[in-house]
């Protein structure tokens, strides 16, 4: 075995070079590792005794693409192109053998190998468009010379990891390896090679799939028409078609790569990508918690309880039964349980219809979840999330009920999503077992999962909270008590100023297409009508008081009675109303308003803003640890646009300072609900940034 550099070893199999990269954590393509397999495969070539290559990675994963963390910074060592080039010409055969997964410049790297044998564990997947970014070592070019131009639209557009076996059926992957046995089977493989004399396929002389594509031009156009709603906004699915459009128009392969190289200069130069890469992190980022290391010892979570089999309850057990835990979930009443399991069964159902999985998978997940009517069914229960209704009462009721059934050790959790978490504790006598796991809804969707932290919550809890959310799928972010937490506590700044632009002149359909614009899916009043706008309306005590509360009481209640703010067809389509146009301009009337023109920037200024402000505050009161959990808590939960990075990334890039002046200009018209934060104040004076902060 010869040690190339620290990360790359070459040896020999009989007359077969193996090539081992062992760069931890994902064997990422930097510049070390770049170097160590432009040397190892210039060695292997020269020795004359060596009649095939194998390349095989150490660790969880084959090579799962360029090493992000370079980007933007000056590129050292040799290029992706020079290693590709010096397998892709290498005169005896050379064959990727992979685990785990093959991704972006991986797959690039792999595509460039004669052959590819993997394990059915593995998966192959060029995801450069989830940072806003295209393959660009030649994965636009090769990926639809094996897979045919639809597959490689989808592949690349999608960024989908896809599992071996159907990467096997497509080609991709020319033997699949038994579970354990790669090397030896990719061994095998480079001496049937050799002993059959195999020819050295490159991918790139593989033209058939393109022919049979040239000439339908439709096969694009229907593909851009069918995905535009998804692509909305995003500069890279358009750069990624183009590619795979010069791949089929180009006259020659090198011609394409040409093209693609151009097109993924544009997205790496761009302020989208730059976004999306920092989301990337910051993602990661937020796994870390500075007091908990990450050999604090966590509790094993084998068996859940959760209280409640409405919509929350019931999306939150489906989590739990995805990820093969077993639930118990419990109701007050029977009907109430065998609605809420009919519709997690309907959930399931629908999914399966949808080829996510099979039914039996269906009867899988449902068996994993028992009903019951009483909370003594929990006292073996490691974990009890409660999702009852949210009054500080009944919280404390369930908690001071549960701390005397469940059994020690257990974590006792409330999805409140405002509620003060201590004040929860209090109700028991272990506040050490008490922490907030506030799911959105719905809640077997939406990624996030802010992990509220009480005064007293144990590290263990938190380390346990962390990792479960992983187990589950879920984006997990750890933030203090505070009313609304992060996300809702932004939020109300953002719903306060959209009601208030609207008494003063706007329409809410302008509001809505300002944040629609801006890059949200949908603006705060398409919104309320989507939940319902009847949410904590209660009939008795409504008094015209609002414009929520005038609408309600003429029984327009949102999307559900065909009409809310908007006027709804009988598709849901919406159109502005001249119902609600009436009501408002009524409402300003009593209220002896006189409307003014609002400009779509003050409509975004005013909704944004205090919304990157109270973000300040949240900060300086340490109920989130980095300014980037806040972004990851507003990508993952409320559809800021992920390309825009997050409100605090975004807030950066605007100018900390232009914020500033325009807070306190909207002070000095409208008051202290527009008071900076003492920490953008000074992070101003000191020409600093969030991430200055320590
Ligand atoms: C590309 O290839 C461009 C080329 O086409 C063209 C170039 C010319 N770079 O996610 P995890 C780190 S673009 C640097 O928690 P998992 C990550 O930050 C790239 N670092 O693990 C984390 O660090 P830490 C295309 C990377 O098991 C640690 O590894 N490829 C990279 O849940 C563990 O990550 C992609 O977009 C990277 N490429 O998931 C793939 N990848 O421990 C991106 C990971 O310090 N990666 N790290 O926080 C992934 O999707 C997942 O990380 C993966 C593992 C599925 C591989």
């Amino acid at each position: 075995m010869t040690a190339i550099n620290p990360v790359t070893d070459l040896s020999k199999d009989g007359d077969i070079a193996v090539v081992t990269l062992n760069s931890p954590p994902v064997n990422a393509l930097s510049a070390n590792v770049r170097d160590g397999l432009f040397e190892a495969f210039r060695q292997a070539k020269e020795d004359a005794s060596v009649k095939a290559i194998v390349l095989i990675c150490e660790g969880r994963t084959f090579i799962a693409g360029a090493d992000i963390s370079e980007f933007g910074g000056q590129m050292k060592g040799a290029s992706l192109f020079d290693v590709e080039n010096g397998i892709e010409d290498s005169p005896k055969p050379v064959i990727a053998a992979i685990h785990g997964t093959a991704l972006g410049g991986g797959l690039e790297v792999a595509l460039c190998a004669h052959y590819r044998v993997a394990v059915p564990s593995a998966k192959c997947g060029l995801p450069e468009v989830n940072i806003g970014l295209l393959p660009g070592a030649g994965g636009t070019q090769r990926l639809p010379r094996i897979v045919g131009v639809e597959k490689a639209l989808e592949m690349v557009t999608t960024g989908q990891h896809v599992p071996a076996k159907q990467c096997f059926e497509m080609g991709l992957v020319d033997e699949l390896a038994p579970e354990g046995k790669l090397k030896e089977t990719a061994l095998a493989f480079a001496r049937k090679c050799v002993a059959e004399n195999k020819p050295l396929k490159k991918v790139r002389d593989n033209n058939a799939k393109l022919e049979a594509a040239k000439g339908h031009p439709e096969i694009f156009a229907n593909f851009r028409k069918a995905n535009a709603r998804k692509f909305r906004g995003f500069l890279a699915p358009e750069n990624n078609i183009k590619c795979i459009e010069a791949a089929v128009n180009s006259a020659s392969f090198d011609e394409g790569l040409k093209a693609e190289r151009k097109l993924f200069m544009e997205l790496m130069m761009g302020e989208q990508s730059a976004a999306q890469r920092y989301a990337f992190f910051a993602e990661r980022q937020a796994n870390k918690i500075p007091d908990v290391p990450d050999d604090t010892r966590t509790i094993a979570i084998k068996k859940v309880g959760v209280i409640g089999a409405g919509t929350m309850g019931g999306g939150i057990s489906m989590n739990f039964a995805n990820a093969g835990i077993p639930v118990t979930i419990v109701e007050v009443k029977q009907d109430a349980l065998d609605r809420g399991l009919k519709v997690v069964r309907g959930n399931y159902e629908r999914s399966a219809k949808g080829g996510r999985f099979t039914m039996d998978d269906v009867e899988k997940r449902m068996g994993l979840l028992a009903g019951s009517l009483s909370l003594e069914d929990l006292k073996d229960c490691d974990l009890v999330i409660e999702a009852v209704f949210e009054r500080m009462d009944i919280k404390k009721d369930v908690f001071a009920r549960l701390d005397g059934i469940v059994k020690q050790g257990a974590i006792l959790a409330t999805n409140t999503s405002y509620l003060n978490v201590d004040e929860i504790a209090s109700a028991t006598k272990r506040p050490e077992y008490v922490i907030g796991l506030h799911f959105f809804s719905p809640a077997n969707v939406m990624r996030l999962l802010e992990i509220v932290r009480g005064e007293k919550t144990s590290k263990e809890v938190v380390a346990t909270a962390m990792k479960l959310a992983k187990t589950i799928g879920k984006v997990g972010v750890l933030v203090g008590v505070c009313p609304g937490f992060v996300g809702n506590r932004m939020l109300a700044q953002r719903t306060r100023e959209a009601n208030a632009l609207v008494l003063e002149g706007a329409m809410p359909w302008d509001v809505d297409r300002v944040l629609y614009d801006f890059g949200f899916p949908m603006g705060p009043f398409a919104m309320g009508d989507l939940a319902g706008l009847d949410i904590g309306w209660v009939k008795e005590q409504s008094k015209s008081s609002t414009l929520r509360e005038c609408l309600c009481e003429m029984d327009r209640r949102g999307q559900k009675t065909g009409a809310g703010f908007y006027d709804y067809d009988e598709n849901r389509n919406a159109k502005p109303s001249p119902v609600t146009e009436k009501v408002i301009a009524d409402f300003r009337a009593k209220q002896g308003i006189n409307p003014r023109t609002i400009s779509d920037d003050e409509i975004l200024e005013r909704c944004l803003y205090p919304m990157v402000n109270e973000g300040a505050k949240i900060l300086e009161e340490k109920k989130a640890i980095r300014a980037s959990d806040i972004d990851v808590v507003w990508l993952n939960g409320y559809g800021f646009p992920v390309y825009r990075g997050g409100p605090m990334y975004w807030g950066e890039k605007v100018g900390l300072q232009k914020i500033l002046e325009r807070m306190k200009s909207f002070q000095a018209q409208m008051g202290d609900a527009f008071k900076p934060s003492a920490l953008l104040e000074r992070l101003v004076a000191e020409d600093k940034k969030f991430s200055d902060i320590k």
